[in-house]
């Protein structure tokens, strides 16, 4: 942070402004909070914080820059380029929540990165933590911004950092970095695959100890001399967490050592499996007893919006997978389940390509059924299910999976799965795929009787 007379600028307000305006109130620091929705609502709680007449809605303008020597910007904020440049040249400062929680040097800061699975793995390694008797709190990305783990002296601090909060952080020290996988995400803002996937690597920069799924090529392996791995295959030392699977059932496993069997946790599909393994990563990097961890685990739920199973009757499943807005977590989803599944899937799409998805649903999914602004685009660009429907809303879209669960069952004693598995974002219908998902758990519970 640079010395200056003048107010700091926070850059959005939402919740990562909002709880930067509370932190700096109670350090008794001046600020300008700017965000470019005109049409903000400057709510009750808000105006406890903030006095409104320094909130400046609309366009963030190049004259703001001189008002200011430190910029604090919110994760989800793309300014223009030419402002960043603007803000550089002038040797101004800019940063984020996550720096100022770095200066305040925590213990044990755990952080958490990758594309998919890292908001399930940060809520492991809390479970865990919280079962086996330790303050502990996972704040960032998952919901809590990270400036409210100051509020208590924690022992652990689980950091979920997303690509849009390392982009514009400059030092995130850390006990343990760990990066669940690397696939192609976001990359409207990153424009590229590389940046995103040097932007994910960032989080090992100042670790002591790395953890990272050893079959992914797009991780920097070599980070730290110290290094626990996880991953789909068999682990080669206590040190590997992997899947070892005997008799037709999967087992969580150290080494060659099964720890947990697959029919013991609540988690569906392989790929939380894998989450397992790199939360367990944590606790062995942590030196604190695996096998103990592993029993907490059979307590541990899914994630709400994430794989969710919210309601089985006789052997049909409906899971909510709402969070799944790219094509490789709706791929991970597929694959998780056996056959027999009815998709839903739709929103506002991020891609052209869904070449991949297409080979996945192949065999597995007997029925899609579309919804949202890029319905027409998915139903010419998936082509390999042969029974589609398109709706025009959720509603709709739960009762024709209704509809064509009520036929199916009658010659099908396997388990049957209606999946929403989005591989889009919510925006084109709702605010969230929080919201998204609430609408789907309501619109199923109601007509699913
Ligand atoms: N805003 C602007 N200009 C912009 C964009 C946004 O002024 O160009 C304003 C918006 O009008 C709004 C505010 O900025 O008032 C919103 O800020 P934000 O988008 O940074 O969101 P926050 O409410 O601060 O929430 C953020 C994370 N959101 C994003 O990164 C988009 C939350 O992650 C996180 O939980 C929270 O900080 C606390 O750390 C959510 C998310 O969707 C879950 N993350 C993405 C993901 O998981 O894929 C990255």
């Amino acid at each position: 942070m640079i010395k200056s007379n003048l107010p700091l600028a926070i850059i959005g307000l939402g919740k990562t402004g909002k709880s930067i305006a509370k932190y700096l109130n109670k350090i008794n620091c001046d600020f300008i909070v700017y965000d470019t929705r005109k049409d903000l609502e400057i709510t009750k709680e808000i105006k406890k914080e903030i006095n409104e007449n320094k909130i400046i809605l609309g366009e963030f303008k190049e004259e703001y820059i001189e008002n200011h020597d430190n910029f604090i910007v919110s994760p989800g904020i793309k300014l223009e380029k030419n402002i960043i440049e603007k803000i550089k040249i002038s040797k101004k400062n800019i940063q984020t929540d996550i720096d100022i929680f770095n200066g305040k040097k925590r213990k044990n800061v755990i952080c958490i990165t990758g594309t998919n699975g890292k908001t399930t793995v940060t809520l492991l390694i809390e479970h865990i933590l919280k079962n086996l008797g330790k303050k502990v709190k996972a704040g960032a990305n998952v919901g809590l911004p990270v400036l409210e783990l100051l509020s208590e002296d924690y022992e652990y601090n689980i950091l979920e950092l997303s690509s849009f909060q390392l982009e514009m952080t400059k030092t995130i020290n850390s006990k343990i970095s760990l990066i669940t996988n690397i696939t192609p995400d976001h990359l409207d803002r990153h424009e590229n695959f590389e940046n995103y996937v040097i932007l994910k690597n960032k989080i090992f920069n100042n670790a002591e100890i790395s953890i990272f799924n050893r079959l992914d090529n797009n991780i920097n392996s070599k980070a730290t001399e110290e290094r626990y791995t996880f991953g789909a295959d068999v682990g080669q030392s206590l040190n590997d967490f992997g899947i070892i699977k005997e008799n037709n059932i999967n087992y969580i496993s150290q080494g060659k050592k099964k720890i947990i069997s697959e029919n013991d946790v609540q988690l569906i599909g392989k790929h939380n499996f894998i989450n397992i393994c790199a939360a367990l990563a944590v606790i062995k990097a942590l030196k604190l007893d695996v096998e103990l961890a592993a029993q907490t685990i059979k307590k541990f739920g899914c994630v709400e919006h994430r794989m969710e199973n919210f309601l089985k009757n006789d052997n049909i499943s409906w899971i909510n997978d709402s969070k799944s807005t790219n094509i490789d977590s709706t791929i991970s989803a597929i694959k998780s389940l056996d056959k027999n599944i009815v998709l839903l899937m739709g929103g506002r799409s991020k891609t052209n390509d869904y070449s991949e998805l297409e080979k996945v649903l192949k065999n597995k999914v007997d029925k899609i059924i579309f919804f949202g602004e890029s319905k027409n685009f998915l139903k010419n660009a998936l082509k390999s299910v042969k029974d589609i429907s398109i709706a025009n809303n959720m509603e709709h879209a739960v009762c024709e999976a209704i509809n064509f669960i009520n036929i199916k069952k009658e010659n099908c004693e396997e388990n049957m799965y209606i999946i929403l598995s989005p591989a889009c974002s919510s925006y084109d219908m709702y605010k969230s795929f929080e919201e998204r998902g609430k609408s789907f758990k309501n619109h199923a519970i109601n007509q699913y009787k």
